[in-house]
């Protein structure tokens, strides 16, 4: 479903302007940094709707009105939810950020507001609010929370007119769509004055209604004015326009559209991200058993480096609040090959050959790590690496790697690949000007 609403959002008008000429005050520069550097992010879809086991659009694909749904929201009570056992996976995992449902589309808000009673402290058995719980525990770990905010609504009465993913679900045809716009504008100072350092805000579902008057700029503005580090993240699948700080892709690597909604234009003004679902869904689908295997999410997180993005990679937990072993093994078995492999991977920037078939490059400095996913022969042509080449070796068992630099390129006579690598690192280290010729036997 959520395929067929961006489907129709790539028809939208194009965006205004790109980040070049904005002036970027420095503290957001330095978060931008941050973020480039941080490389791998933990995207969390958890709400009212994970007790359908059926993901996040699950109102919006079996049409259930609002009353009934507003029942289901009286009922969630997920007394198994442990922040500091998911801040816990998270730091095992690697990741330096977690991105997290605040409110979904179906309006529900996952965290206590004066804004509205229809919120898991107020509506709720619960009467907790997780993203308080949540935010304490990552700022003890030392990792950045991001708000994920939905600007869809299928819920609130002022979300009016509908958007393009509107059905009769009770609600009057009428609304006041400037109440709406300050409704989330108070939500979001609530998110940015009540939760300490917030990472940033991630919005999605401003496809719905494209053409809309967002009134953005007085949105990003009250953003960058309660917390001038917090990055603006829009999924909105355009063009980066002013006043936000990452470009995000959705199920795709930058510039790729298998999805059918991103844009191809990437952005070489603001840092990028790929978010990605671990199966086929971003909310809890107890029946979504297509998982992707460690040695594809490893393929995924090292070509999103090669393409100078970061992964944000999602799980579903369960609507009592535990994350599912499918989730948990998967995320401790990236964070085991971070351990040996993050230096390939953290405070890199994409190398100078671009992601291939056989895998990509990165770099830091004059180091340039060229990782190889999927290459059966023993040789691995490059074209020249800008810099000559003084040694290279690879990252697993510091074993010298024999190259052949030519004006042509560099040749790499790789390591036997093992079954249990699913990434053969070789770490390039250049910068040298002697004259081309063999090295590191
Ligand atoms: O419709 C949503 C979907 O439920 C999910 O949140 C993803 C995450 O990137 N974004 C939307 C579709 O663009």
């Amino acid at each position: 479903m959520a395929l067929a609403a961006g489907t129709l959002l790539t028809a939208g008008g194009a965006p205004a302007a790109a980040q070049a000429g904005d002036s970027v005050p420095g503290e957001r520069l330095a978060a931008r940094r941050w973020f480039s550097d941080a490389k791998f992010g933990l995207f969390v879809h958890w709400g009212v709707y994970s007790q359908l086991g059926a993901g996040e659009w699950v109102m919006h694909n079996r049409k259930i009105g609002v009353a009934d749904y507003e029942w289901l929201a009286t009922t969630f009570n997920p007394t198994k939810f442990d922040a500091a056992a998911w801040v816990a996976l998270a730091q095992r995992a690697g990741v330096r950020y977690i991105t997290i449902t605040s409110r979904h589309h179906d309006g529900f808000s996952m965290f206590k507001t004066a804004q509205t009673p229809y919120n898991i402290v107020d509506w709720t058995p619960f009467r907790r609010d997780p993203l308080r719980e949540l935010a304490d525990a990552c700022h003890a770990a030392g990792i950045k929370l991001f708000f994920y905010y939905s600007q869809l609504d299928w819920h609130h009465p002022d979300y009016w007119p509908r958007g393009r993913t509107a059905w009769d679900n009770g609600r009057p045809d009428r609304g006041d769509w400037s109440h709406y716009v300050a409704f989330m504008n108070s939500q979001l100072a609530e998110l940015l004055t009540r939760y300490g350092d917030v990472g940033g805000i991630w919005f999605d579902g401003m496809w719905d209604k494209p053409d809309a008057p967002w009134q953005l700029d007085s949105t990003y503005g009250l953003i960058h004015r309660l917390q001038p580090a917090a990055l603006v993240v829009p999924n909105h699948h355009q063009r980066p326009r002013p006043g936000e700080d990452v470009q995000t892709f959705e199920q795709d690597l930058p510039g790729a559209n298998s999805a059918g909604f991103n844009t191809s234009y990437v952005s070489g003004d603001v840092p990028l991200e790929t978010s990605l679902t671990m199966n086929g869904s971003w909310g809890f689908n107890i029946t979504d058993k297509d998982f992707k295997s460690v040695r594809t999410l490893v393929g995924y997180l090292v070509r999103a480096a090669g393409n100078g993005a970061n992964l944000l990679l999602n799980v579903g937990p369960r609507p009592d609040g535990t994350i599912s072993p499918e989730f948990t093994a998967r995320l401790d078995s990236l964070g085991a090959w971070l351990n040996a492999n993050g230096t390939a991977i953290y405070g890199t920037r994409a190398g100078p050959v671009p992601p291939r078939s056989w895998g990509a490059t990165t770099r830091r400095g004059d180091t340039v790590f060229v990782h190889v996913l999927d290459w059966p022969d023993p040789l691995l042509p490059l074209p020249p690496l800008g810099a000559r080449v003084r040694s290279a070796y690879q990252l697993r068992g510091r074993g010298a790697v024999p190259d052949v630099e030519t004006a042509a390129g560099v040749t790499l006579a790789l390591p036997p690949a093992s079954a249990d690598e699913p990434d053969r690192v070789i770490v390039v280290v250049t910068g040298g000007n002697a004259a081309p010729n063999r090295r590191g036997r």
